[in-house]
């Protein structure tokens, strides 16, 4: 099972290579995706970590001067129908000697660090070129992954409480997550806009997967907002309809930190090392601070605009259990909650039983591969070790019975949306290596 598992997710990855980049999948996202990138990254080090590299340094080459990382970087070979919205709705201005409209204005979680960190460790094992390339990609990235991280601490600490605030729900990643439905609600929704912009999603995908019109109508409105202040973030909380604060971006935010102490130490930078788990520990303390309810037992989502925490119970509550730092008590209480039958292995995207659970729609039901290995990750982290072989077992289980899918139904494990799908396929190359060592285990 596993070569063959291994071979097709090779395929995959050759198929969706385009010359200095990975699209996510060839249909449905001709361009290149900011954190799908990093989950790439991952698994290319295992078969070709040149092609890891060149894709994240794609991506950073498109960074903007204030430390932003796009969400998409646009392939100016793919035309503009391919995908919607494109450059020409983003119409972003020229900056650091790139042209115009390259890329879209929003972010995505900060995978980067991380992916970099897993690249330079699995380098060495493909000799000593690897090694010295793997070594010069690091001391590249490390100043531009450190800019990142400065930008959504401090540009983006929109609640003003030493966390990164999102100002889209494509920003998550996790886009039209249960999390973000009651801020949604206040987000003015104009129809209106999808027949002056029309969706092309609908155009290879089925309805049913994918948002409402409603929630188009709303992300088409936001990015318009966001694009009439030049993209600027001063200021913006007063401007723009949308602020939250995600418990899974600011999970891999200060996961990040943690990943850029091991790359500081290796590229002999001790003081900033040690600067860099500080602030772990800060974002952590914030996380449990700002999004923990003890009124429910769970991690939610902040509403910056208006105060309160959604009620949602999402896979996003979950993820905080990446953080070594979490006290113990707060570790139980997502374990327990996971072990429910509102969740179970592999983690449904949104809790079983709430009564708007969709086994179809995009982020609010169905098993995705990237955010149950970010779960694996943190089980790993805790000692968690037979729950995570055990996840580990059933996501390869998953994807080799039916496909290296963007996402699987949640009860039957059909393979659903775009079938050849790059994170997929790269991930099974990181769980069929089976790196059972959590790189940040308390022990260190
Ligand atoms: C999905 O998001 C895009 C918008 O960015 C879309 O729905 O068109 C999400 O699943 C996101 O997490 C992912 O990065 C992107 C590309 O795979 O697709």
């Amino acid at each position: 099972m596993s070569a063959e598992l291994w071979n097709s997710a090779v395929r995959v990855l050759d198929t969706n290579w385009a010359g200095d980049h990975m699209v996510p999948s060839r249909r449905l996202y001709p361009h290149q995706w900011s954190w799908d990138a990093a989950f790439i990254a991952i698994g290319l080090a295992y078969v070709n970590p040149t092609r890891a590299w060149r894709d994240l340094r794609s991506l950073f080459e498109a960074q903007w001067p204030d430390g932003r990382v796009p969400h998409i970087v646009f392939d100016p070979a793919t035309a503009e129908a391919d995908y919607f919205p494109g450059p020409a709705f983003w119409n972003v201005p020229a900056y650091a000697g790139r042209a115009a409209r390259g890329s879209t204005g929003i972010v995505q979680p900060p995978m980067h660090a991380i992916a970099a960190w897993e690249v330079y460790r699995h380098a060495a094992a493909h000799g000593a070129n690897c090694a010295q390339e793997a070594r010069t990609e690091l001391e590249w990235l490390y100043p531009r992954l450190v800019a990142q991280q400065r930008y959504l601490t401090t540009d983006r600490n929109l609640g003003r409480g030493g966390l990164a605030g999102i100002v889209h729900p494509w920003e998550s990643g996790l886009d039209n997550s249960p999390a973000w439905d009651e801020a949604m609600a206040n987000v003015p929704a104009d129809l209106a806009l999808l027949s002056q912009y029309r969706r092309r999603d609908l155009d290879v995908s089925h309805a049913a997967h994918r948002p409402t019109d409603l929630d188009y109508s709303r992300y088409v409105g936001l990015v318009l907002s966001y694009r009439a202040g030049g993209y600027a973030d001063d200021g913006l909380l007063d401007r723009h309809a949308l602020a939250v604060e995600c418990p899974a971006f600011n999970s891999i935010l200060a996961s990040a930190e943690l990943a850029l102490a091991q790359i500081a130490g290796v590229l002999g930078l001790a003081a900033e090392s040690a600067t860099h788990r500080d602030r772990a520990g800060q974002i952590t303390t914030a996380i449990v601070k700002r999004l923990w309810n003890p009124a429910t037992g769970r991690f939610h989502a902040l509403d910056v605009k208006t105060g309160k925490l959604t009620p949602a119970n999402c896979v996003s509550g979950l993820l905080p259990l990446m953080l070594p730092d979490l006290p113990a008590e707060l570790v139980e209480a997502i374990m327990a909650e996971m072990r429910s039958e509102r969740f179970g292995l592999p983690v449904p995207s949104y809790d079983r039983t709430a009564a708007d659970f969709d086994t179809m729609r995009y982020w609010r039901g169905p098993v995705w591969i990237n955010v149950n290995w970010l779960i694996r990750r943190g089980l790993l982290v805790h000692g968690f070790r037979d729950e995570a072989e055990d996840l580990r077992a059933a996501m390869v289980r998953l994807v080799h019975r039916n496909g290296h899918f963007e996402y699987f139904h949640p009860t039957t494990g059909e393979g659903l949306g775009a079938p050849t799908f790059s994170w997929t396929a790269a991930l099974s190359l990181d769980l069929l290596a089976d790196r059972s060592v959590p790189a940040y285990s308390k022990a260190g």
